[in-house]
């Protein structure tokens, strides 16, 4: 059923497990001071941080051990742009951060482990932030500057590059919303922006790689792109229809369709913001939306594979046409609200309905809408919120569930080349602190040594690998297969 050279994976990110906030000349990063600044109650769960974590700054050596355990053939892991740049500029080099990483990609290569490294996962240098952040333009040569800094440092030994994880949530949460870092609230306007200068910044980082650094290193670059599956709530009726279809196109279309399809924007998001902003006589400004200048959308098609975060599925309905009362936001353009079928089980957060089924449609809809591309399921899990069950039944079924789907999708003809579970370990989980638990491995943040421990899910998911992963000397002296 899997093709050989199957990616069986699991995934991290630095925020989230390695602590050592401020440790051997780190940087701050924008969620160093989200976590840390005061009198602002309610940003994270019980005012918690990353300021410890799993330790893994100090502990890498049990994250190993927890990968070699699953006998997990890659094992995704970000890069703290601060710890190695602490300004965000190649002006300051951190000796440590550097040392840090490449102990952490040498022993995963020693173990015969391939690291699949994300560049960006939420964790912008502060230093970076005050200069404007991600709203600002500058942000695309900021990028790939670090970016090229990454590929030579550690591209001999890194061959699957992700440049940013999730854009989406970067732009929506981080500046629609306010609930991740930076906090920024701008309705409507700043998402927009954030989300237009990632793509560029993604763009210039992937030509980077492609003219200085493929032909020696041989790799593959893409960006992770998070999205539910979605269906019309009512298939009967036309507007739930195109507002699923307008769903979509503002969820997976804003970032697939400039890197996969046309270069620009998806028509539906398009028509909907620009609409919308006409209607709302949006301060003399035609749209809220970015238009990409002339030579840009030629320079974005700009990826090597698809790398998809896959968590759940909506039912969509229309709001029902011009929802101005909301004024200006994403919301009022989208005009369409996402519910969840009563019959689908909730996994601990309110907003993690279970649907493996969801993975193989969007796998589906990816093959047909971008045609039929090289794809890593680069996230995908369940979590525990509450009582810590080691004996995780319902996360051992979600799992096999949810494997089985990748299989038939498989099937179906779409080019799956890698699952990655999220996560490795219970970690930090942003904006919910330590209260919801994703992790193969329970953590226990109370103690010092952050002992990790199997979950039963664990143990199903290396029986998993174990049954499918090639032998030890099956794939020997081939060239690994990326894509
Ligand atoms: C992803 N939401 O982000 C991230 O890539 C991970 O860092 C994270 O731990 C994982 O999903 C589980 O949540 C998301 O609130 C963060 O809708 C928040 C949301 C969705 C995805």
């Amino acid at each position: 059923m899997f093709p050989s050279g199957f990616a069986w994976g699991a995934a991290t990110a630095a925020y989230q497990i390695e602590g050592g906030w401020d440790s051997d000349d780190k940087g701050p990063s924008i969620w160093d001071t989200f976590c840390h600044r005061e009198g602002e109650e309610g940003r994270v769960f019980a005012a918690q941080n990353g300021d410890v974590s799993c330790n893994s700054y100090e502990l890498w050596r049990k994250d190993l051990q927890c990968v070699q355990e699953l006998g997990l053939t890659h094992y995704r892991m970000s890069l703290s742009w601060a710890r190695l740049l602490p300004d965000g500029t190649t002006g300051t080099v951190n000796p440590k951060g550097v040392r840090y990483y490449n102990t952490v990609i040498n022993d995963l290569v020693a173990c015969n482990v391939s690291p699949m490294v994300t560049l960006y996962h939420f964790d912008l240098p502060q230093a970076l932030q005050d200069r404007g952040g991600w709203k600002s333009p500058d942000m695309a040569t900021l990028f790939d500057s670090y970016a090229r800094f990454c590929f030579e440092e550690f591209g001999d030994r890194v061959k699957l590059w992700i440049t940013i994880n999730e854009p989406y949530v970067c732009a929506k949460l981080g500046h629609e919303d306010g609930s991740h870092a930076p906090g920024v609230k701008q309705p409507g306007v700043a998402a927009y922006l954030v989300g237009h200068n990632m793509l560029r910044a993604h763009a210039r980082a992937w030509h980077s790689y492609d003219s200085l650094f493929r032909s020696k290193q041989n790799g593959a670059v893409s960006l992770a792109l998070n999205s539910d599956w979605v269906e019309p709530l009512d298939p009967a009726s036309a507007g739930d229809i195109s507002a699923a279809e307008r769903f979509l196109a503002f969820t997976l279309g804003w970032f697939a369709w400039p890197v996969f399809a046309t270069g620009d924007y998806p028509p539906a998001m398009r028509s909907a913001v620009d609409a919308q902003s006409a209607r709302l006589g949006y301060g003399g400004v035609d749209s809220r939306l970015p238009g990409f200048s002339e030579d840009e959308p030629a320079l974005l098609g700009t990826a090597d594979f698809f790398a998809l975060n896959y968590y759940t599925s909506r039912k969509v309905r229309s709001r029902g046409g011009g929802a101005g009362g909301d004024g200006v936001s994403m919301k009022s353009d989208l005009d369409a609200e996402g519910v969840l079928d009563p019959s689908w089980p909730l996994c601990g957060v309110s907003w993690l309905a279970v649907v493996p089924r969801g993975l193989r449609n969007l796998l589906g809809y990816i093959k047909e809408t971008f045609n039929n591309p090289a794809v890593y399921v680069t996230e995908n899990g369940f979590s525990q919120v509450g009582a810590v069950e080691i004996d995780d039944v319902q996360r051992c079924r979600f799992y096999h569930d949810t494997i089985m789907e990748v299989a038939e999708a498989i099937e179906d003809g779409v080019r799956v080349r890698g699952y990655f579970a999220w996560s490795l370990l219970d970690n930090f989980e942003w904006a919910d602190g330590f209260s919801v638990r994703f992790g193969l491995f329970h953590v226990d943040f109370s103690e010092d040594g952050r002992p990790r421990t199997m979950y039963r899910s664990g143990r199903e998911y290396a029986k998993i690998i174990a049954k499918h992963r090639p032998g030890p000397n099956a794939d020997k002296g081939k060239a690994e297969k990326l894509l």
